[in-house]
C-alpha cells in the first residue's frame, strides 16, 4: 500500500551539512519526494511532535536539542516507505546502528544528554498522519 512518511534531518545532521545525503539516500532507495522545506521548530510544533514521550528523562533534553537549529523537513511516499525509511536510518543509538544505515554511517555518541542521531521517521501511519499535519499543515 503507497504510504507517506515524515522524515525530519534534526538540527546535528543539518549543522554537519548532511541533509543531501540524507536525502539522496532516501531517493536512490526509490522514494518519492513530495515535500521539503527547511523550518526552525517551534516549542509547540514539538510539543506535538514528541507527545508520546512527554515526562521521559530526555524529553526536555530532546526539546532543547530540537529547538537548537532549523530542520530539515521532508515527505516521501512509495509503498512501505514507513517500514523502509526506519530500515535506511537504522537502529536510534548511533554508536550501535549498524553500518550500511544512515545513523550506522554517519552518527555516534557525543556525550550529551540526548541521542543526536541525524534523522527521525515517522514509526506508523497514524504517526505520519499526524507528524505531517504538524510539518506541512497545507499539504494534501
Ligand atoms: P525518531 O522518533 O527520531 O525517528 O527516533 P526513534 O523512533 O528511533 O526513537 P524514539 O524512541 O521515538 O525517540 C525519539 C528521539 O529521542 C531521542 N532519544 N534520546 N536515551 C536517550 O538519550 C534517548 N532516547 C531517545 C533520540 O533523538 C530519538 O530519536
Ligand atoms: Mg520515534
Amino acid at each position: 500500500m503507497t504510504q507517506r512518511t515524515l522524515v525530519l534531518v534534526k538540527p546535528d545532521g543539518v549543522r554537519r551539512g548532511l541533509t543531501g545525503e540524507v536525502l539522496r539516500r532516501i531517493e536512490a532507495k526509490g522514494y518519492t519526494l513530495v515535500a521539503c522545506e527547511l523550518k526552525q521548530a517551534t516549542r509547540d510544533m514539538l510539543a506535538q511532535h514528541y507527545a508520546e514521550h512527554e515526562g521521559k528523562p530526555f524529553y526536555e533534553p530532546l526539546v532543547e536539542f530540537m529547538l537548537s537549529g532549523p530542520v530539515t523537513a521532508a515527505v516521501f511516499e512509495g509503498e512501505r516507505v514507513i517500514e523502509g525509511f526506519r530500515a535506511l536510518a537504522g537502529a536510534t543509538d548511533p554508536t550501535v546502528a549498524l553500518p550500511g544505515t544512515i545513523r550506522g554511517d554517519l552518527g555516534r555518541d557525543w556525550g550529551l544528554k540526548v541521542q543526536q542521531n541525524i534523522v527521525h521517521g515517522s514509526d506508523s501511519e497514524e504517526s505520519s498522519a499526524r507528524e505531517i499535519a504538524i510539518w506541512f499543515p497545507g499539504l494534501a
